[in-house]
């Protein structure tokens, strides 16, 4: 019996196995309209197997894109090509879904390929980043941020219920606020690009007030029955880690009292000089004891693509749900291929019966 290819069931929304594909951008979208790579991408992959296919970070509004290569949900003309993702993915069998975010002072970007430094707001395709604070990230992304002013925070915040919206007219049913990554949601949190003096800064409250209260606004308008996540960096490894740690766990506490359904446990990249225990499944007991502390189901990524350690992950009761990223790119049949390592019988199960028909009945099923 392997518990990665168990049914997950969160809200009214099923998954066939544990295995989700992680938010990854592809970064060739055009003002944040995907096009037909992302058709082929997102299709490919939920053919493979996953239970959940989880869009890129999808910008609420141009100026928080990574790069001029990300996707948006800002407009409602960007709903259409979304909506032809969520209806591949489903007709695949996979649960779609999508994370919404904001950049903050990492946007403005190049492409990883293309440099991954700052685009000049001068340059063609550069624009000027929002943050907390005036804080520049560091040297690979040097640009100094606006500081936000209370009608900046009103409006993003009201960005993101928007892009909520047409998330759900997309025909997404499972919805990811990015709050990881050293973007704007951890950028409020952190103590490293928050020096705040009101009341969305300084102490725990006021790190934690914007993200509680974009959390709390998207759930107003994302239905009750459908998963609402976060992913968030409960730690950053850089020497203060005990107590980001506990700050972050209760933090998740009042943001499940608000309506979260499920974390996506990560590390806060808010900062660029970290120590960072790079290894196979090095988030496990970190997500553990998250899980076990703020006492709601958990996803996290990070090398547990080798199927033993995904399936020990679940079994463990580390994860509720393991995201593979990078091997779903590698080779986007990924789920079959563990369920062949893991000795699942039947593996086939994850084919469409006019694959499965096929290969079974000549004995070529993996
Ligand atoms: C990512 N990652 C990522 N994370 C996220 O929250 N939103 C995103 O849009 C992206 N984009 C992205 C693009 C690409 C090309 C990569 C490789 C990664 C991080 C990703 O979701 C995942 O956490 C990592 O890839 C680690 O998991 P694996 O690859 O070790 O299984
Ligand atoms: C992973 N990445 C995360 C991204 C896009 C780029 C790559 C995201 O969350 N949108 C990563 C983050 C930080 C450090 C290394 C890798």
């Amino acid at each position: 019996m392997s518990a990665l290819f168990t049914p997950f069931k969160l809200k009214d929304v099923t998954l066939r196995n544990r295995i989700a594909v992680p938010p990854m951008c592809q970064y060739q979208a055009n003002d944040g309209f995907v096009n037909e790579w992302h058709q082929v991408h997102y299709a490919g992959i939920a053919r493979g197997g996953a239970g959940l296919v989880i869009v890129e970070a999808t910008a609420v509004s141009p100026e928080g894109r990574i790069t001029p290569g990300c996707a948006g949900l800002w407009n409602d003309a960007q709903v259409e090509g979304m909506a032809h993702i969520a209806t591949r993915i489903k007709a695949a069998g996979a649960v779609p879904g999508i994370q919404i975010g904001h950049a903050g002072r990492k946007a403005s970007a190049n492409r990883p390929w293309e440099g991954d430094d700052h685009i000049p707001s001068d340059a063609p395709y550069g624009w000027d980043t929002i943050a907390p604070s005036a804080i520049a990230y560091g040297h690979s992304l040097p640009k100094v941020p606006k500081e936000m002013t209370l009608d900046d925070i009103a409006r993003v915040k009201a960005d993101f219920v928007a892009a909520a919206k047409r998330a759900l007219a997309a025909g997404f049913e499972w919805l990811e606020l990015h709050f990881a990554h050293g973007y704007l949601g951890q950028s409020f949190f952190s103590k490293h690009s928050n020096k705040r003096t009101d009341q969305y800064g300084g102490d725990f409250a006021g790190r934690s007030r914007f993200l509680l209260e974009t959390l709390a606004a998207v759930r107003e308008v994302w239905p009750q029955n459908l998963p609402l996540t976060a992913r968030f960096g409960v730690l950053e490894y850089d020497g203060n880690d005990e107590e980001t740690l506990a700050e972050s766990i209760e933090l998740v506490r009042q943001m499940r009292a608000r309506g979260l359904d499920m974390l996506s446990v990560s590390v806060g990249f808010t900062i660029a000089e970290t120590s960072i225990p790079w290894g196979p499944a090095f988030l496990g007991d970190i997500a553990k004891r998250v899980r076990n502390e703020a006492g709601l189901p958990v996803a996290s990524a990070w090398g547990f693509d080798g199927p033993q350690l995904a399936e020990n992950a679940v079994a463990g009761e580390q994860l509720d749900l393991v995201m593979v990223g990078r091997a779903h790119l590698a080779d986007p049949h990924y789920p079959l291929q563990a369920a062949k390592e893991l000795g699942v019988e039947k593996p086939t199960w994850v084919l469409p019966a006019p694959y499965a028909h096929w290969l079974e009945r000549y004995r070529m099923a993996r």
